[in-house]
C-alpha cells in the first residue's frame, strides 16, 4: 500500500486489518513499513503501510524506505490509496507506478470529503483511461472495503504504459509529460458542481491561526492551556490512585504471613508500580492532548509557524513535530524525524529531542515539585507547582534550542535546506481515535514501564536486602548490646538496624561508591543508587525512592512523598531534601540522558555509535555542570 502522505493508508490498513497503526491529519505519520494479514474468503493476504511519498524520486529518509519497496516487490499487487479530493497530484505517483509495470490497483479514499465539496470523479472512465481497477472507498468509515477486497481477490494485470521513460530524458520534463496527460484525464473524469467549500473554510480558519501576530499568541495560549489542565485537572483522580495503591499495600501487609516473599511483594513490587500508577491521569491526558492537536491538522500549521524561528537554530519547521511529540517520549519522535530532508537538520533534531521533557519525567518532576513547593493557587486559577511544571518544560525548550544551535556551528554540510509541508484541511478529532491512543499509551508506559519496574524493584530489593560476608549479622549483635536496650525502645532498635543495614547493603555499597561523584551536587547515596537505576527508564526513579525508604520500614500508611519529606540527614539532623537538593535534582532529570532505549533508537537512526555516544555526554555534562550551579546558589 503506498500513495501520498495523509491520505488515509493507515487508516484503510487499520479497517482492513483490525490493527491500531498511528494515523494523523498531517504528512508523515507513518515513517516505517507496517505488516498486517486480512481474509479474503478464507484465504490469508498481507498488507504493508508505508510511508506517504509524493513521487519516485525520494527527498527524505521515510519516502526512501516506500521507493526500495516497490522497486524490490516483483509480484506483490500495490494499492494505491489517493486522496480523491486532489485527484491531480495523486495520479502523478499512480502513474509513474504503472509505468513501473507493476501491478497496480487505484483506491481513491476520502469520497465522504469529495461530496461535500461539491464535486464527482467518473469512476469507470477513470479505470479505463489507466487501465487498472479502480475503488472508491471512505476508509474511515469502512464503506467500499468489500468492492476493495473484490478488486484484490479477482486481480488481473494487464501491461499497459503511460510516459514513455527511454524518450523523457530527466526528472523534470518526464514529470511535465506526465502532468500533460494526467491533465487531460482529470478534465474527462472530474466534475465539479459548486464550490470547494472545505478548502474555504480551512483558508479562513488558517487566517487565523497562521496569523503573523496572533497565530503565535495562539499556539503559546494552547500550550499554557494544556499544561494548566495537565498538572491540575489530574490532582483529583491521582489523589485517589495513590490511596488506593496506598490501601492496598496496607491489606496486603495484614493479610500475607510476615516474611521474605510479603516484603518483596509489599516493600518491592506494590511500591514500584504504586510509584507509577498514579501518573496514568497525567500522562492520559498529555496523550489526549497531543492526539487532538495531530487529529485536527494543527500540528502541520504549528510547524509552519515555526519554521522561520527554527531555522536559525539548525533546525527545520518539520522538526516541531518531532520536538513536541518528545513531551509524550522521545523514541518514537526521534523516528518521525525521517520527514526532515536535510540531513545536518534532522541530526540535530534527533541530538536535542531528548532534552524536551518527556512523560516518564512527570512522575519524577511531580515528587520533587510536592517536597518543596506548596499545593496553591496563584491568582486563583493557576496551580503553582502546574506553573513551576511548565518553566521546568520550557527549560527543556531552551536547551534544545541552544543545544541546537551549538551544533549548528559545530556540524559541517553543504546540503540545501528547504522546506515544504502540505497543510492537510481542518478536519474534527475522530474521539475513538483519541481514546484508542490513550489506552494504547497508558498500556505501553504502564507495562512496558511496569515490567522495567518491576524487574528493577526486585533486583533493587534483593541488593538491598542483602550485604556481603556477615556485615548483616555484625549490625544486628551491636544492637542487641544492654547498652542500646536501655537507652531506647525496641521500635526506635528496628528502625536503626534497617538503616545500618541498607547502608551496609550491596545497593548501599553501589550508592557510596558513586557518592563522592555527586555530593558536590548535592546527592547523597540513596539518590546515588536511583541515579544508577533510573538509566533503564526515568521514572524508575520514583519506584526506587519506594523501595529504599520502604526496605526495613514497617509503617505503610505512609507515601514516598512523605517519607522522603521526613528523611533526616544523619549527621546534622536536618531534613535531606533541603531546596537546593530538589533543586538540584529537578534541573539533573530535567538535562541528563537518563534513558537505555533513547539511546538505542539514535543508534539505529543514525546508524553510527558516535552520536548516541555524544549525546550522551553532553546531556550528561549538562545535566552535572547545570546541577551544581543550582546547588550552590541555593545552598
Ligand atoms: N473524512 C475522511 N477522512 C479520512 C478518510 N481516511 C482517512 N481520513 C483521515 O485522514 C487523515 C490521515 O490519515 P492517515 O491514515 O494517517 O494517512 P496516511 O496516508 O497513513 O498518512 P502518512 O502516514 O502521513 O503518509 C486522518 O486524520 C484520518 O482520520 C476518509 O475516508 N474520510
Ligand atoms: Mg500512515
Amino acid at each position: 500500500m503506498v500513495g501520498n502522505p495523509n491520505t488515509g493508508k493507515s487508516t484503510l490498513f487499520n479497517t482492513l486489518t483490525g490493527l491500531n497503526q498511528h494515523v494523523g491529519n498531517f504528512p508523515g505519520v507513518t515513517v516505517d513499513k507496517k505488516v498486517g494479514a486480512f481474509n479474503i474468503k478464507n484465504k490469508k493476504y498481507t498488507i504493508i503501510d508505508l510511508p506517504g511519498t509524493y513521487g519516485l524520486n525520494p527527498c527524505s529518509e521515510d519516502e526512501r524506505i516506500t521507493q526500495e519497496y516497490i522497486q524490490k516487490s516483483k509480484k506483490d499487487i500495490i494499492v494505491i490509496v489517493a486522496d480523491s479530493t486532489n485527484l491531480k497530484r495523486n495520479l502523478l505517483l499512480c502513474t509513474q507506478i504503472i509505468d513501473l509495470k507493476k501491478p497496480v490497483i487505484l483506491v481513491l479514499n476520502m469520497m465522504d470529503l469529495l461530496q461535500k465539496n461539491n464535486q464527482e470523479i467518473k469512476i469507470n472512465q477513470l479505470s479505463s483511461l489507466l487501465g487498472i481497477p479502480v475503488v472508491p472507498i471512505n476508509a474511515r468509515i469502512g464503506k467500499g472495503i468489500d468492492d476493495l477486497k473484490y478488486a484484490i481477490s479477482n486481480f488481473s494485470y494487464q501491461n499497459n504504459s503511460f510516459v514513455d521513460q527511454h524518450h523523457s530524458s530527466n526528472v523534470i520534463d518526464e514529470t511535465m509529460l506526465r502532468y500533460n496527460k494526467i491533465n487531460h484525464i482529470v478534465n474527462e473524469c472530474l466534475i465539479k458542481k459548486g464550490e470547494d467549500k472545505l478548502s474555504i473554510l480551512t483558508k479562513k480558519i488558517d487566517n487565523i491561526l497562521t496569523h503573523k501576530i496572533y497565530g503565535y499568541l495562539i499556539f503559546l495560549s494552547l500550550l499554557f492551556i494544556i499544561f494548566q489542565a495537565i498538572f491540575s485537572w489530574s490532582s483529583y483522580p491521582m489523589e485517589l490512585i495513590e490511596n488506593a495503591f496506598l490501601l492496598l499495600s496496607d491489606f496486603l501487609t495484614q493479610t500475607l504471613p510476615a516474611g521474605m516473599l510479603t516484603d518483596l511483594i509489599v516493600d518491592g513490587v506494590i511500591a514500584g508500580l504504586g510509584g507509577i500508577g498514579v501518573f496514568v491521569p497525567q500522562i492520559a491526558m498529555l496523550f489526549a492532548f497531543i492526539t487532538i492537536l495531530e487529529d485536527t491538522g494543527y500540528m502541520a500549521r504549528v510547524s509552519f509557524l515555526m519554521d522561520r524561528i527554527l531555522r536559525q537554530f539548525g533546525l527545520n519547521g518539520k522538526s516541531i513535530i518531532p520536538l513536541l511529540s518528545s513531551t509524550a517520549c522521545a523514541v518514537p519522535s526521534i523516528m518521525g524525524a525521517r520527514t526532515i530532508n536535510n540531513y545536518k537538520e534532522r541530526l540535530i533534531t534527533i541530538m536535542v529531542a531528548p532534552l524536551i521533557s518527556c512523560s516518564a519525567r512527570i512522575p519524577v518532576y511531580t515528587l520533587l515539585l510536592a517536597l518543596i513547593v506548596p499545593k496553591e493557587s496563584v491568582f486563583g486559577a493557576f496551580n503553582l507547582q502546574g506553573l513551576i511544571m511548565m518553566a521546568l518544560y520550557l527549560l527543556g525548550f531552551i536547551a534544545a534550542l541552544m543545544a541546537a544551535l551549538v551544533m549548528k556551528w559545530i556540524i559541517k554540510s553543504k546540503e540545501k535546506s528547504s522546506f515544504m509541508l502540505e497543510m492537510p484541511i481542518y478536519r474534527l478529532p475522530r474521539w475513538n481515535n483519541v481514546t484508542l491512543s490513550i489506552y494504547n499509551k497508558v498500556r505501553l508506559f504502564l507495562f512496558d514501564a511496569g515490567k522495567i519496574i518491576v524487574a528493577i524493584s526486585v533486583i533493587l530489593w534483593v541488593l538491598s536486602s542483602y550485604g556481603p560476608d556477615n556485615s548483616f549479622q555484625l549490625i544486628e549483635e551491636k544492637y542487641t548490646s544492654e547498652h542500646f536496650d536501655t537507652k531506647y525502645n525496641n521500635d526506635e532498635i528496628q528502625t536503626f538496624i534497617a538503616a545500618e543495614k541498607l547502608e551496609a547493603s550491596y545497593a548501599g555499597i553501589i550508592g557510596k561508591t558513586i557518592e563522592p561523584l555527586i555530593k558536590p551536587i548535592g546527592f547523597d547515596w540513596k539518590i546515588g543508587i536511583a541515579l544508577v537505576t533510573s538509566f533503564a527508564a526515568r521514572e524508575v526513579f520514583v519506584s526506587t525512592m519506594a523501595t529504599l525508604y520502604s526496605v526495613g520500614d514497617e509503617d505503610n500508611t505512609k507515601s514516598i512523598k512523605q517519607k522522603m519529606l521526613l528523611a533526616e540527614n544523619p549527621k546534622t539532623g536536618k531534613p535531606l531534601y533541603t531546596l537546593a537538593t530538589t533543586l538540584s535534582l529537578l534541573i539533573f532529570y530535567a538535562f541528563a540522558m537518563q534513558c537505555m532505549t533513547t539511546l538505542v533508537i539514535v543508534h539505529k537512526e543514525t546508524k553510527s555509535l558516535k552520536w548516541p555516544f555524544i549525546q550522551l555526554i553532553y546531556m550528561s555534562s549538562l545535566a552535572y555542570f547545570s546541577s551544581l550551579v543550582v546547588y550552590h546558589i541555593f545552598s
